[in-house]
C-alpha cells in the first residue's frame, strides 16, 4: 500500500476549542498523525512518500475560489489586525444564519469567518493553511496512485477533511480531502467512485459536495445526528436530489452501539456501494468508533478494526484510505493501522 504522509501537518496546531461555554484545549492535535506515522514504522507497513503540490484548480474542482482565497488569507488578516493575535487562535463568533445575506463578501475579517464557517470548534493558526493544502496534495496523490494500479493508497494527513463543504470549515476540517480524491478519479475517466465516511461524526461537507450527483455515491455509518455533532445533517432520509436521487445514504447509530450492530450497517453500505457500480472506493477512515474516544460513543475494540479492513478488501474495489477522526489520541495509530492490515491480509 502507497502511503503519503503530509510533513506539514503539524503545522496546524490549534491551541483551544470552544465547548459548551469555554475555551478548551483542541482535541484535534498533531500527536494524533505521530502516533499513525510511528505505528506504520513499528509494523513496517507500506511504502511512505510525500505527495507533489497540485495546482489549485485541483482544489477548485470542489471548492469555491472566495473560500479558497479567504483561508489562503486568513491567518495574515487577523495578526494584521493586532499583532498580539498571533499569540492567539482565530476563532469565529457570528454566523449569518436564516434571514442573512450570504452573497454579500463583508470588509470585515470577522464577518467573513462565519461566513466561512459552522463551529467555534475549528481554530485557523499560522499554519492551518499549508497544512491544509499540503493534506489536499496526499489525498491527489493516493487518487493518482489508485489510477496508475496500485490496490490501495492512504493519505495520512491532518486537518481532516470530511465536515468542510464547497465553501466553508468547520469539525476540525478546512479542505475535504476525500471529496477532492474523488473528483480527481472521476476527471481522471473513472465513471463511478464511492465515498465510504466511517468517522463517528457524519461527513456532511462531502454528502453536501456530492448530493445532486448521480456519478459519486456518499455512504456514511455514524452517531445520530439528533443526539451527536455535526446535528443538522446525516439523517436516514436523505437520499440525493437531482441527479444524485438514490446515490446518498445514511446510516445512523445510537450512541452506545457497539461492533455487532456497527458491521451490519457497514455491509449494508457496502452492499449499496456495489449496487451503484462503484469502480473504487474513497474510504473516510476516523477511528473515534473507538470505544475510548473521548468525545464520540461508538464501542469498537482495537481489534475489530481488523475485521472493518477484511470486510473492505472483500469488495475487491480500489481503495484510498484518507484520515480523518479518532481522539484517543494514544490508540489512534493501533487503530488506523489496524484497519489497513486487516484490508492487506486478506
Ligand atoms: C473530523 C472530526 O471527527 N470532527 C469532529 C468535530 C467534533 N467537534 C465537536 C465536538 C463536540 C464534542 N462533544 C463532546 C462530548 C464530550 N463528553
Ligand atoms: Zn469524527
Amino acid at each position: 500500500m502507497k502511503i503519503f504522509y503530509n510533513e506539514a501537518h503539524a503545522q496546524h496546531h490549534g491551541r483551544h476549542e470552544m465547548f459548551r461555554g469555554e475555551l478548551v484545549p483542541c482535541f484535534e492535535v498533531p500527536a494524533r498523525a505521530d502516533y499513525v506515522l510511528q505505528e506504520l514504522n513499528a509494523r513496517k507497513f507500506g511504502s511512505i512518500a510525500s505527495a507533489p503540490e497540485v495546482p489549485r484548480t485541483v482544489l477548485e474542482r470542489i471548492h469555491a475560489p472566495r473560500y479558497l482565497d479567504f483561508l489562503a488569507g486568513a491567518w495574515n488578516e487577523w495578526v494584521a489586525l493586532d499583532p498580539r493575535n498571533a499569540e492567539r487562535d482565530a476563532i469565529p463568533s457570528y454566523w449569518p444564519i436564516r434571514t442573512f445575506r450570504t452573497d454579500v463578501l463583508p470588509a470585515s475579517f470577522f464577518a467573513r469567518m462565519g461566513l466561512f464557517s459552522f463551529d467555534a470548534g475549528s481554530p485557523i493558526t499560522a499554519g492551518t493553511w499549508d497544512a491544509a493544502r499540503r493534506g489536499a496534495d496526499c489525498a491527489v496523490a493516493g487518487a493518482r496512485a489508485l489510477l496508475a494500479g496500485e490496490r490501495a493508497a492512504f493519505a495520512l494527513t491532518r486537518p481532516p477533511g470530511h465536515h468542510a463543504g464547497h465553501d466553508f470549515f468547520g469539525g476540525y476540517c478546512f479542505l475535504n480531502n476525500a471529496a477532492i480524491a474523488a473528483q480527481v478519479l472521476r476527471d481522471a475517466g473513472l465513471q463511478k467512485v464511492a465515498v465510504l465516511d466511517l468517522d463517528y461524526h457524519h461527513g456532511n461537507g462531502t454528502q453536501a459536495i456530492f448530493y445532486e450527483r448521480g456519478d459519486v455515491f456518499f455512504a456514511s455509518v455514524h452517531g445520530n445526528p439528533h443526539t451527536e455533532y455535526p446535528y443538522y445533517l446525516g439523517y436516514a432520509d436523505e437520499t440525493g436530489s437531482g441527479a444524485g436521487a438514490g446515490c446518498n445514504l445514511n446510516l445512523p447509530l445510537p450512541r452506545g452501539t457497539g461492533f455487532a450492530a456497527w458491521r451490519e450497517a457497514l455491509a449494508q453500505a457496502l452492499a449499496a456501494i456495489r449496487g451503484f457500480g462503484a469502480e473504487a472506493i474513497v474510504l473516510s477512515l476516523g477511528v473515534d468508533t473507538f470505544e475510548g474516544d473521548p468525545i464520540s460513543g461508538f464501542g469498537l475494540r482495537s481489534d475489530d478494526y481488523l475485521r472493518v479492513g477484511e470486510a473492505l478488501a472483500r469488495t475487491g474495489l480500489p481503495m484510498l484510505f484518507v484520515f480523518e477522526g479518532g481522539y484517543a489520541v494514544a490508540e489512534v495509530g493501533r487503530n488506523t493501522v489496524n484497519v489497513l492490515e486487516g484490508f492487506e491480509m486478506l
